[in-house]
């Protein structure tokens, strides 16, 4: 079995003064901590994770908020068909559709144990699809924007992911 790989965590992350913030086109602006965020119903999604660089880890089970509970709490707007998703790394972001968000999970945990900071934690996006790509396994999620068009210069992810591949 492969495991994730280890990086170091850069050092703009602060995981003590850690909320998730949902904001842009919703009616109802939120900001959670992890307790409200266990206080929701969590689920289980186990698959594997491959990395653009070429690596992969099998069967990680991960544990949390199905993300389009948390969109039904902040109610989008009906023109809030896109997010981009904030970490607490610099400007690393990525952007959704929102449909392609909502089917994501906020993982919590990971196989049984409070996801580590090395990894995420508190919280790291974990998308579902089976498309999936590495850069869009947000770690240290911070905000969630609801936007109406799908953002280009802030979706720095995938650029910053390839940029480290040589
Ligand atoms: N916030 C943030 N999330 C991120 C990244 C990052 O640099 N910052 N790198 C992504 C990439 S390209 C990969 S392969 C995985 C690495 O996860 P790991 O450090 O748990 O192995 O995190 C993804 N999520
Ligand atoms: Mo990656």
């Amino acid at each position: 079995m492969d495991d994730l790989k280890q990086h170091d965590i850069p050092a703009d992350v602060n995981t003590n003064e850690w909320a998730l913030r949902v904001t842009g086109a919703v009616e109802q602006p939120l900001r959670l901590t992890r307790r409200d965020l266990t206080s929701l119903s969590l689920e289980e999604f186990t698959g594997e994770f491959a990395c653009a660089e070429g690596w992969v880890a099998d069967e990680l089970s991960w544990r949390g908020v199905r993300v389009g509970t948390i969109l039904d709490h902040a109610s989008p707007t009906p023109e809030g068909d896109f997010a981009l998703v904030r970490a607490m790394d610099g400007d690393y972001a990525c952007s959704f559709p929102r449909e392609r968000l909502a089917e994501s999970i906020l993982a919590l945990e990971l196989d049984g144990d409070a996801l580590s900071p090395e990894h995420g934690g508190p919280v790291r996006l974990v998308p579902t699809a089976t498309d999936r790509n590495c850069w869009e396994s947000i770690k240290w999620v911070a905000e969630i924007e609801l936007t109406e068009s799908r953002p280009t210069a802030a979706d720095t992810a995938k650029e910053l992911a390839l940029s480290r591949i040589e």
